[in-house]
């Protein structure tokens, strides 16, 4: 491995040595987009003898930090004023790139071409590669100096510890789930209709949305379920004690079930097989796009949804659900017991993403990314990142009551200028603190996100015990079984697969073409690591 490591590191350093000779002459200018970005660790020395002291409060020049995440959020004058505090009041000048989709292609692509960003946001899964690689920084012995950031980060330092070594900042999601439903009430009112709590129950109610006409409009013109993709049934299939991934649940005998082969699983893909058949499941599920999942809920186009906690209230806040829908009475609701008593969303892992360290940067750099990260676990700093300017995006009163104003002043800032999303700079989750400022409001969406956050503190979900787990037959066929696993279940639920003659065969192919090995090497490692002797149930 070590040799491996530094054969790799050693590649990455050529290969960043000859683009950075060769940018000498020909990359200026293409990689400056505006007057602030050096996008170049090599043109530092340049920036610091043309920008003049342009801060006032900074002994020195800022240190530019190149920050790479996927992602739409706006950058705008807006979010320039977060940078312009950041740098004013942390010397640090936070240098976004943005890449809109495949995240992980760009980013391979910029690093192949000698242009890795300081900081990256990434999957877990890309963390541990890159760190099997070498290319990133080690900054275990660091964090300990960070005071906020390692209360913030906690036991969780471990999951991000490859061979004693720390590569990155985990973003932490601390809830069981992320997943809630949400039902229309004056449906269940218009028909006289109690809210479901079973399964049974949630299917009469779906049947009803679809067919007996609840928005009272004399028109066929409504569904009974709807959800933004396969990955959202976890709630349905919860009721199975199945999920909507390829996790592992440890059962009360020490045995493991996998749930992608499970006959739990199977019975939950052939429930829905049968309520998409009778059509009681919105046929838009697979390929509806997030936008378009609003719009339907914000028409009225169904009646139960099981969506991301922050969905509901987005709908009222982004795509004028009260306009729309001026009865609309939205209520949020656990997911529906089954017959032998499983209730579950799908399990979220509490660690989201990763901030990983370039292995090229400077002791300089290192230190203002990990200041930059500290900053970004308090209070005031989640505060700047997440909603921008005191006293312009936010004021807080002397009871550290927090008024938010682009939330609640028609998307203005206190100076009548329009907002739009302030979270671009953003890089660690801090739900709490979020929540806490989400709840306060007495507007529709403010008490959707309270309600929403509610129900998932209440929510259960099976853990995957193989949440931390990489081996290297994970590494190599994860991606390839994803798609064959989603691809499968989607043809089974529509019917273009026969559950009944064709699951035998999904088994099979699904662990010969790596199911198998990457399991056993899971297995292996965790009860290696963890001093059990787990088996396989199936
Ligand atoms: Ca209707």
């Amino acid at each position: 491995m070590k040799a491996k490591v530094k054969k790799v590191l050693a590649l990455l350093l050529c290969v960043l040595l000859t683009v950075s000779v060769a940018g000498c002459s020909s990359g200026e200018d293409s990689s400056q987009t505006d007057s602030n970005s050096s996008s170049t660790n090599e043109s530092k020395g340049e920036t610091k003898a043309n920008e003049s002291a342009e801060t006032e409060e900074s002994t020195g020049d800022p240190v530019t930090l190149t920050i790479f995440r996927e992602g739409t959020r706006p950058m705008n004058e807006k979010t320039d004023t977060v940078r312009d505090y950041v740098r004013e009041n942390l010397g640090i000048d936070m240098d976004m790139i943005q890449v809109a989709e495949n995240g992980a292609q760009q980013l391979a692509l910029m690093i192949t071409n000698g242009e890795m960003p300081d900081l990256m946001l990434l999957s877990f899964d890309n963390y541990l590669d890159y760190v099997n690689q070498g290319a990133f920084t080690d900054i275990s012995a660091d964090v300990g100096n960070y005071e906020n950031l390692d209360a913030y980060v906690g036991d969780y330092w471990d999951s991000v510890t490859v061979d004693g070594g720390i590569y990155g900042v985990p973003s932490l999601l601390p809830y069981a789930t992320n997943h809630v439903s949400a039902i229309r009430k004056d449906w269940l009112d218009n028909l006289g209709l109690d809210m479901p709590t079973t399964l049974e129950e949630w299917e009469d109610v779906m049947r009803a949305f679809t067919f007996d006409d609840p928005d009272g409009n004399g028109e066929d013109d409504t569904y009974g379920f709807f959800c933004n993709g396969f990955t959202y049934l976890g709630s349905i299939l919860g009721a199975f004690g199945a999920t909507s991934d390829q996790f592992y649940f440890l059962n009360d005998d020490d045995t493991i079930t996998t749930n992608a082969i499970s006959d739990e699983y199977r019975q939950g893909l052939t429930y829905l097989r049968d309520l998409y058949k009778e059509g009681l499941i919105d046929p838009e599920i697979f390929t509806a796009s997030s936008d378009q999942a609003y719009q339907k809920w914000s028409r009225g186009q169904f009646g139960l949804w099981t969506c991301w906690w922050s969905e509901p209230g987005n709908a009222y806040l982004r795509y004028g659900f009260e306009e729309l829908q001026p009865d609309g009475d939205v209520q949020i609701i656990q997911p529906p017991i089954g017959q032998d008593g499983w209730q579950d969303n799908l399990y979220a892992t509490p660690v989201n993403a990763v901030v990983a360290f370039s292995g090229f940067m400077t002791p300089e750099k290192k230190e203002a990314a990990l200041r930059l990260l500290d900053f970004g676990t308090t209070r005031e700093g989640f505060y700047t990142l997440m909603w921008g300017i005191e006293n312009v995006d936010y004021e807080t009163d002397e009871d550290g009551n927090i008024t938010w104003y682009w939330g609640v002043n028609n998307g203005m800032d206190r100076n009548g200028v329009e907002v739009t999303d302030m979270e671009l700079y953003k890089l660690l989750y801090n739900e709490p603190i979020q929540r806490e400022v989400d709840s306060m409001g007495t507007d529709l969406a403010s008490v959707l996100y309270g309600t929403a956050t509610e129900a998932q503190e209440e929510s259960t979900s099976r853990e995957n015990i193989f949440a931390f787990v990489r081996t290297d037959a994970y590494m190599e066929y994860h991606t390839e079984l994803e798609k064959y696993f989603q691809e499968n279940s989607i043809r089974f639920i529509m019917g273009e697969k026969d559950i009944e003659t064709e699951w035998e065969q999904y088994k099979s192919e699904y662990l010969s073409m790596g199911g198998e090995a990457v399991r056993q090497s899971m297995l292996a490692a965790y009860n290696e690591s963890h001093g059990t002797d787990y088996t396989f149930r199936e």
